[in-house]
């Protein structure tokens, strides 16, 4: 097949979503547990409750990582040559860093969240020691440098064959005279965009990992508390972000072979891309609110540009998503439902987002279950339906048939859960309930309760994704 010539490793993307897609139902799993705990279904030690707590965030965010990342790889493949043993050296330090993370917390007992804030590494009052916080960190840190290697590469390929960075990023067409025929593809506008932020961020966030390292093992070395939390926040909400970024290239790739329209690289969508990388960054203190010794223009930045992220997201996306999708004919099957709804997701779960930025709300609803509420929204609903999507395009010729009923029945399965269980969140925060704790007052069982059913759903809809993916994956080796 050409159309496989010219994408690199293709065998080394698929095992890569397969590998994510497992981890994300068994740490899917953890939150249930998580969920059903806190509705007191069923007895979990809290000393547990922040073991898993820590793994779930940590392996959903890296998981999310994960994806993204292979996404971009097998995409931008297609416009540059890409080296494969950089690829296979980023899979390796992931998963070297993964079983450092999960030493660190399984068997050393680290439970102090996936942010590790500056000091609670170091104090956790006797449930882990200094050596298990340290596994934690230095798996981070592998996996640090293994983005770092890979968009290295990924980086330097697109400056060589677009003409540097402003090339990649389509600025001629921006803010130039530049033509559109010109101007490179919405996939490189959108590596290359998020290659730089995340470098940032990864770089940021590794210094402050050395720094919190240094001072667990040689606790003399004292780190500025308010610096390290900034510093942590903006590799947080950083990477985070780029996951969604990345994987949103699978729809500039895969959406135009349904609706038969190229998705191009106009001018507001050149001048939107150059918006998010600036705004990706500088929105980061809406983390901080709360944090009354930051400087008042920083918060007010935090939330100023929170206003404003959403616009390049919801004008430039979605709505061209919406102007491709009307008067097309779209033959519906898994991994085109999938892809819109991660773009639908991911544009509603802005909205509680935004409302959360904002001081005066964040007062009341910081470290209540609104968070975790708006998260959960463009993670489920957004980045992962999308990583699920982009698995179903890749099994889809194997299987043959466009939608079957079976399909349709997982998919709504998993939009009704997701939604059910983000809801609940949502109404959980909306009545103060807070995060991140392991033992809930029995007023809240009820919600934690429901929102357990919900979880169910997802995991059901996602056992479905998976089990397809891997039969597809066999069947088209089998061919
Ligand atoms: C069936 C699906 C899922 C369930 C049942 C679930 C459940 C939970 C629960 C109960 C919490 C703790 C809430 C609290 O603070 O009280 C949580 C936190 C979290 N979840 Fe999920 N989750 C699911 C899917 C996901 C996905 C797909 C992602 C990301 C890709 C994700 C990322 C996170 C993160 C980052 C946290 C924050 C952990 C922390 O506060 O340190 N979750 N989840
Ligand atoms: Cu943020």
């Amino acid at each position: 097949m050409t159309d496989r010539a010219c994408e690199p490793q293709p065998g080394a993307v698929k095992f890569t979503m397969l590998l994510a897609g497992i981890v994300l139902l068994l740490m899917m799993v953890f939150g249930l547990i998580m969920r059903a705990a806190q509705g007191n279904l069923i007895e979990l030690d809290p000393t547990l409750f922040y073991q898993i707590m820590t793994a779930h965030g940590a392996g959903m965010v890296g998981t999310a990582g994960l994806t993204g990342a292979a996404i971009l790889w097998f995409f931008v493949g297609r416009y540059v040559p890409l080296l494969p043993g950089v690829y296979y050296a980023f899979l390796g330090l992931f998963l070297f860093g993964v079983i450092l993370i999960l030493g660190g917390i399984f068997i050393g007992g680290y439970g102090g969240g996936w942010t590790f804030l500056f000091p609670l590494p170091a104090m956790s009052g006797g449930a882990w020691d200094a050596g298990a916080a340290a596994s934690f960190m230095v798996g981070y840190t592998a996996i640090g440098v293994g983005f770092l290697l890979y968009y290295l590469e990924v980086g330097r390929k697109l400056i060589v064959a677009y003409g540097g960075i402003g090339g990649a990023l389509a600025w001629p067409l921006a803010f130039g005279g530049g033509r559109q025929e010109d101007a490179p593809p919405p996939t490189v506008v959108a590596a290359m965009a998020t290659t730089i932020f995340n470098t940032i961020g990864i770089v940021v966030g590794a210094a402050v990992l050395v720094c919190s390292l240094v001072n667990l093992l040689a606790p003399g070395f004292a780190v500025d508390a308010l610096l390290a939390k900034n510093m942590i926040y903006f590799f947080g909400h950083v990477f985070i972000n780029a996951s969604i970024y990345m994987a949103v290239i699978a729809v500039y790739e895969i959406i135009p072979q349904y609706t038969g329209r190229e998705w191009k690289t106009t001018r507001v969508f050149a001048i939107a891309w150059s918006a998010v990388l600036l705004f990706v960054m500088a929105v980061y203190p809406h983390h901080l609110l709360q944090d009354t010794v930051m400087p008042g223009w920083a918060l007010v930045m935090g939330q100023v540009i929170s206003y404003l992220s959403g616009i390049p997201l919801l004008a430039v996306t979605a709505f061209s998503l919406l102007v491709y999708l009307r008067g097309s004919k779209v033959r519906w099957d898994l991994a085109s439902a999938l892809l819109v709804l991660g773009v639908a997701g991911w544009s509603v779960g802005s909205i509680p987002a935004i409302i959360d930025a904002m001081i005066s709300v964040n007062k009341l609803m910081h470290n209540t279950q609104w968070v975790p509420g708006h998260f959960h929204i463009y993670l489920i609903l957004g980045e992962v339906a999308m990583s699920f999507g982009f698995m179903a395009w890749l099994v889809k010729e194997a299987r043959k048939t466009a939608m079957t009923g079976l399909d349709r029945a997982a998919f709504a399965v998993y939009l009704l859960g997701g939604a059910g269980f983000t809801i609940m969140f949502l109404v959980s925060g909306a009545l103060s309930v807070p995060r991140r704790w392991a033992v809930h007052a029995p007023e809240w069982y009820l919600q934690d309760r429901v929102a357990t059913g919900f979880a169910m759903l997802v995991i059901l809809g996602t056992l479905f994704f998976v089990a397809t993916y891997a039969r597809g994956l066999m069947r088209r080796r089998a061919d």
